[in-house]
């Protein structure tokens, strides 16, 4: 077992965001140390993974003095890292410790009685920079539920403390027992109510989509790691004012604009909340209700910073949290993205970028508004699809069906009849299914 550790007097050279990291005005309060383990098979260096935690850390407004890096077989159960380690942090005094991954409530518990100061895993502190970003009631209504659950396990804390002080004893624990219970009986209520709010919203959402399919417009959702550029460039195309921030999570709610893709169809682009590595999906489900944009969305536009060291892992990251959406499989353009940063000897190199990009991608730069015409251009052969000839009779009750048909196929001949509107004509394949019940292809 190696151990390093760098306190406040070696601090780290910063991260990458050396262009990254904003200069605060006021001093901040928090002088936090970062924690970090590395365990074997991880596929990010612990450093790296600090660099993005230091990152978030001054999204929060909290400044970073110090880091305690342990390699580890598995992290210790109950202090998360090692007696020496714990030491080492405790000597720098901080007022706060942020340790990268997920904590139980019993480690936080042993480790605030140990360090003596605040202890705040990676998933905690990005519910607070959630908590600060989350400005429509849905924001706040999906944040306050990821934090509910988050906090509900912890609720045993106050209760414990007090007995371990002796201040317990046999006359407090009944009114304390009580007050958790009333606790987390109110927690568990408010969690059953904005499920129910949620419950609303996504049924909002989901008949907007609705409107939207019999608009026949496809929709094409932007999606990629935090800070990628996605907001950036949702705003060129479209001409919108989404903030961009380089700050971690700038964007919470999903906002949809028109974009006009060159052969003339009209899309609807929606920028979305960006992933991160180690995202509990207790949180990933929380956003299910904006998240779902991206499920019904027709076509991905991976939004990669192609100019970030751990572009890749970024991006695998991104993958694998498609994958747990159920929607790997959906069609993707990749789009790196910033290569305005890149000198451009580099630009020729990058498809060979370890082998490993993927094949549908474009160059572009958001800000500079370079390789857009192209995106468009590959988001539009998408949408258009191959063209399948379909003879359908659809019931009148389902007039939504025959307007997509308009809107996104080719009718050839229409008819009333008896039964429904006969439709003859050529429609994208991926809508074959949709009318699968009342016809069928033709030849
Ligand atoms: N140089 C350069 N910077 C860019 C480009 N695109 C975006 N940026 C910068 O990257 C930072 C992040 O951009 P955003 O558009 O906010 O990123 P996002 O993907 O929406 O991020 P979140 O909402 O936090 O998930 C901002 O500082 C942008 O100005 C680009 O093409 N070139
Ligand atoms: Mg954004």
């Amino acid at each position: 077992m190696t151990q390093d550790f760098e306190g406040a007097a070696a601090p780290q050279s910063g991260p990458r965001q050396g262009q990254q990291t904003p200069i605060p005005t006021t001093p901040p309060e928090e002088r936090a140390v970062l924690v970090g383990v590395q365990l074997p098979g991880s596929e990010w260096r612990v450093e790296d993974s600090l660099d993005e935690l230091e990152q978030l850390a001054a999204t929060a407004g909290v400044r970073a003095v110090g880091r305690g890096v342990q390699r580890l077989e598995a992290p210790n159960p109950r202090t998360f890292v090692g007696r020496g380690k714990l030491e080492e942090i405790a000597d720098l005094l901080p007022s706060l410790a942020l340790f990268d991954d997920e904590l139980s409530p019993g480690q936080e518990r042993h480790l605030e009685d140990r360090l003596n100061c605040k202890v705040v895993d990676r998933t905690g502190l990005i519910l607070d920079i959630f908590a600060r970003r989350a400005h429509t009631h849905e924001g706040r209504l999906q944040v306050e539920l990821a934090q509910l659950e988050y906090r509900l396990p912890r609720l045993t804390r106050m209760w414990t403390h007090l007995s371990r002080q002796g201040v317990g004893g046999v006359g407090l624990r009944g009114p304390g027992e009580t007050q958790l219970e009333v606790d987390r009986r109110k927690a568990r209520d408010r969690i059953a109510h904005i499920k129910g709010e949620i419950e609303q919203v996504r049924r909002r959402r989901h008949l907007l989509r609705e409107q939207r399919r019999q608009g026949g417009y496809p929709v094409v959702a932007l999606v990629g790691y935090t800070n990628a550029g996605k907001s950036t460039l949702l705003n060129k195309l479209a001409g919108a004012s989404v903030l961009t921030e380089d700050k971690l999570f700038a964007t919470l709610d999903p906002t949809t604009r028109q974009v006009r893709l060159p052969g003339g169809t009209v899309a609807l682009w929606t920028d979305t909340v960006g992933f991160i590595q180690k995202l509990p999906t207790g949180l990933v489900a929380a956003f299910r209700a904006t998240l779902e944009e991206i499920v019904e969305a027709d076509v991905l536009v991976h939004v990669v910073d192609v100019t970030h060291e751990n572009a890749q892992e970024q991006a695998r990251i991104v993958e694998e949290t498609l994958g747990s959406l159920g929607v790997a499989d959906k069609p993707v353009v990749v789009a790196l993205n910033k290569v305005d940063l890149l000198a451009p000897e580099d630009v020729p190199a990058l498809p060979d970028l370890d082998g490993d990009v993927p094949e549908d991608y474009v160059l572009i730069s958001a800000e500079r508004g370079w390789g857009l015409e192209e995106l468009r251009r590959r988001v539009e052969s998408i949408v258009a699809g191959d063209l399948v000839e379909l003879s359908v009779t659809v019931p009148y009750s389902e007039s939504s069906l025959v307007d997509l048909f308009h809107h996104r196929g080719q009718v050839r001949r229409e008819e009333y009849t008896e039964r429904g509107t006969r439709i003859e004509g050529r429609i994208p394949l991926r809508y074959r299914r949709l009318f699968e019940a009342y016809g069928g292809a033709i030849g």
